[in-house]
């Protein structure tokens, strides 16, 4: 870190992500800038202010970007703002917290990204290596922040979740296994096509030594060409050492690395899309030096997380799941097709928010088939609404709620799977996740 206390470095963004770095400079002796475009960001006044160099709220200034060396950018804020093009424009450097992880930690690396299911295989796989006797923490978007998990001199191995916003700004990440898990329209708010939102996600297999991807989805084949891969998927394995669902006598068995894991149906999540991220976490967990016993064990106790297909309660037969945090089409089709089975009565679907962009028309076939009844709600809503008749539009989600209780009766469920960022009508998805559930309390008391 010498040649940084030198230079003028800026840290632009200041939620968890930006509060770390801030943390991490001073324990090295740099006093940052600190800047966000919130006037009142929140735990700021928590950090070490007099030991940095000024702290300026509200909108950038892009002189006073100009005149740094470096700006440490969070993920939430867009590189097109025209502030930080304009220090970009001038030679400023822009990296984020993952650069400046991947520039000073020593010990390994899996990284994950994708549209869906980043979260769930990053804590699959923490928890099978963990299981195998490796200390492994899982961190980035799934909620630690990367400077923090660093700070764990235990620590022997980070499993980081990787967003595109944050692979958008890391260029020297090395790990030993790394995996696009698949890839749909997200975030095209932030990126001009979904070719750019794809080649944002390809800086995942940068410096790799086993690259995974998905051999039903183009997108996430590694574009570098002579890296070290291996396909995925719910087919048979392409090779004898391959990985993929080999069929024996009726039953299904995962196979990895051209050896037998388990029967799919030993599996704790239920839904395909979980199939495929056990998969996932377990040939990346293999590269990472995981044993099979491990892995059984893990993926047939493993939870699921909260807001992920999560049963909020059973009430007079009428099943409530909350999956809030399908923020995107990819998500909500995968989480309709995974339950759609389990449901021998209705499927009634509550959706919108902000669609950020998104061509809601990629629902409508899935709409039409396989859900009985719709109810939508929040900025997007109509967009959706239209595309199934008979479909119930309302004001809210407490109103969405009270809606569904109106046409449920016994074996069937009701799912919270919205389509949609929740940022048009609440904090995060976690807050949506939350409401949904006080608000199926307060219906079925
Ligand atoms: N913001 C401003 N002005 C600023 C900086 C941020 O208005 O100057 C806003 C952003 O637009 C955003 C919010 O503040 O709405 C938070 O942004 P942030 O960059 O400060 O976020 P952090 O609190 O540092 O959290 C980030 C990740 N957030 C984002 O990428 C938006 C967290 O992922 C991650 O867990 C955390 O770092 C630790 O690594 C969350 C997320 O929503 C879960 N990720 C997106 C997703 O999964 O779809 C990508
Ligand atoms: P992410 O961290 O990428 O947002 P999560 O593991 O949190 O992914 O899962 C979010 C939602 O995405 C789930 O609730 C489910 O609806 C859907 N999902 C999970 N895994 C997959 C997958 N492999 N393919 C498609 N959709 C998935």
């Amino acid at each position: 870190m010498s040649s940084w206390q030198q230079k003028r470095i800026a840290v632009v963004g200041l939620g968890l992500s930006g509060q770390a770095t801030v943390r991490f400079l001073l324990q090295h002796g740099i006093r940052p800038v600190l800047m966000d475009t919130r006037k009142k960001p929140q735990g700021v006044n928590d950090l070490a202010l007099d030991k940095t160099d000024g702290l300026y709220l509200g909108e950038l200034d892009a002189n006073r970007l100009a005149q740094m060396d470096v700006l440490v950018v969070s993920p939430g804020l867009d590189l097109r703002h025209p502030a930080i093009r304009f220090a970009m424009a001038q030679g400023v450097e822009v990296i984020g917290d993952v650069e400046l992880f991947a520039r000073y930690n020593h010990k390994p690396v899996v990284a994950i990204t994708g549209s869906n299911g980043k979260s769930t295989v990053t804590a699959m796989v923490e928890a099978i290596l963990q299981h195998s006797g490796i200390k492994a923490v899982a961190a980035g978007n799934i909620g630690l922040p990367v400077l923090t998990a660093m700070q764990q001199d235990d620590a022997e191995l980070f499993v980081l979740e990787l967003s595109s916003f944050q692979l958008d700004t890391t260029t020297s990440l090395s790990s030993v296994a790394s995996t696009i898990l698949n890839l749909s329209a997200d975030h095209l708010d932030r990126y001009s096509s979904l070719q750019a939102y794809s080649q944002s996600k390809q800086r995942v297999f940068q410096q790799t030594k086993l690259a995974f991807y998905n051999r039903a989805d183009a997108h996430t084949m590694p574009q570098p060409q002579g890296l070290n891969q291996h396909s995925l998927g719910l087919d048979a394995p392409q090779s004898s050492d391959g990985y993929g669902v080999v069929e024996r006598a009726g039953h299904y068995y995962l196979y990895l690395a051209g050896s037998e894991l388990m029967p799919v149906s030993a599996l704790s999540l239920v839904g395909r899309h979980n199939q495929y991220n056990a998969l996932a976490a377990a040939a990346l967990s293999l590269a990472a030096g995981a044993d099979f016993a491990s892995m059984r064990h893990v993926l047939s106790h493993f939870k699921g997380l909260p807001h992920r297909c999560e049963l909020v309660l059973e009430h007079q037969g009428i099943r409530w799941v909350n999956d809030s945090k399908a923020t995107n089409i990819g998500a909500t089709l995968a989480a309709i097709d995974g339950l759609r089975s389990e449901v021998s009565g209705k499927l009634i679907l509550l959706a919108g928010g902000d669609g950020k962009g998104q061509d809601m028309t990629e629902l409508a076939s899935t709409l039409q088939k396989d859900v009985d009844q719709l109810i939508t709600y929040g900025q997007d809503g109509t967009a959706i609404a239209v595309m199934k008749n008979g479909s119930k539009q309302v004001a809210d989600l407490q109103a969405a709620v009270k809606q569904a209780a109106r046409f449920a009766k016994a074996g069937d469920m009701v799912l919270l799977s919205p389509a949609c960022a929740s940022l048009d009508m609440f904090k995060n998805y976690m807050e949506r996740g939350e409401r949904f559930a006080e608000a199926v309390r307060e219906v079925v008391r």
